[in-house]
């Protein structure tokens, strides 16, 4: 049994959309990011920063998307991945963990344009250098596609990384040919089609595009 905490749009969607494309039967548990369950005695028992996502594998609990993708990929679904002694497993375990620059970029982004609700808390100069910085990550990381994915083909690295591109869109209008077209092979995906169909209501996103102000 895999059950997955999640918040719709967060970093738990990486594992959502991952156990799609595995073809793995799971359960949601959905929280919200705006009350106090994720504080919860219990909720911390299961990620003690209460963060999502967190998972619950077979009397097992995980916390942090990253490592739950790499123990999954290396347990359930190894196709998705590169083992140990494999030509691309540098490679794989590089970009797999890249994504998580990519997500430092968008929780500053995050908070800079929803977390902050007063003006005079936000910075119009982070929310741009923010921006300027993610997209730089996602070029490299568009540039390094070849085929389906970074491997040559699709991998749990390019679930890690496409939600990165995903949720960046909400941030960046992408112009970038590279960009454009890693964007438009996601979404032609069936199992990331699920996923968004699974994954809740918008709470953290509700805009289409968060625009810096000028300053
Ligand atoms: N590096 C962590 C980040 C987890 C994280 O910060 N998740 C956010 C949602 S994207 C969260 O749970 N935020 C709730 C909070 O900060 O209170 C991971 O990838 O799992």
């Amino acid at each position: 049994m895999i059950r997955l905490h999640h918040i719709a749009q967060a970093r738990s969607f990486r594992v959502l959309w991952f156990l799609h494309e595995a073809g793995l039967s799971h359960e949601v548990v959905r929280h919200s990011i705006f009350d106090k369950a994720i504080r919860s005695p219990d909720f911390l028992a299961l990620s003690p920063a209460g963060r999502v996502p967190a998972v619950e594998l077979d009397g097992q609990t995980l916390f942090e998307s990253g490592a739950i993708l790499e123990l999954l990929t290396e347990t359930r679904a190894p196709h998705l991945g590169a083992a140990p002694g494999d030509a691309d497993r540098a490679r794989y375990l590089e970009w797999l963990h890249f994504a998580e620059t990519i997500g430092a970029h968008l929780a500053n982004l995050t908070q800079q344009h929803i977390i902050l609700r007063e003006d005079h808390m936000r910075s119009p100069t982070v929310m741009r250098l923010e921006a300027k910085r993610l997209e730089k990550c996602l070029l490299a990381a568009a540039q390094a596609r070849q085929g389906a994915g970074v491997l040559g083909r699709f991998s749990t690295a390019d679930i890690a990384l496409g939600y990165g591109l995903l949720i960046g869109a909400k941030f960046l209008r992408y112009a970038d040919p590279a960009l454009l077209a890693w964007q438009a092979d996601l979404l032609a995906r069936p199992a990331l089609q699920a996923a968004l169909a699974e994954d809740g209501v918008a709470e953290i996103y509700t805009r289409d595009f968060y625009e810096a102000p000028d300053g």
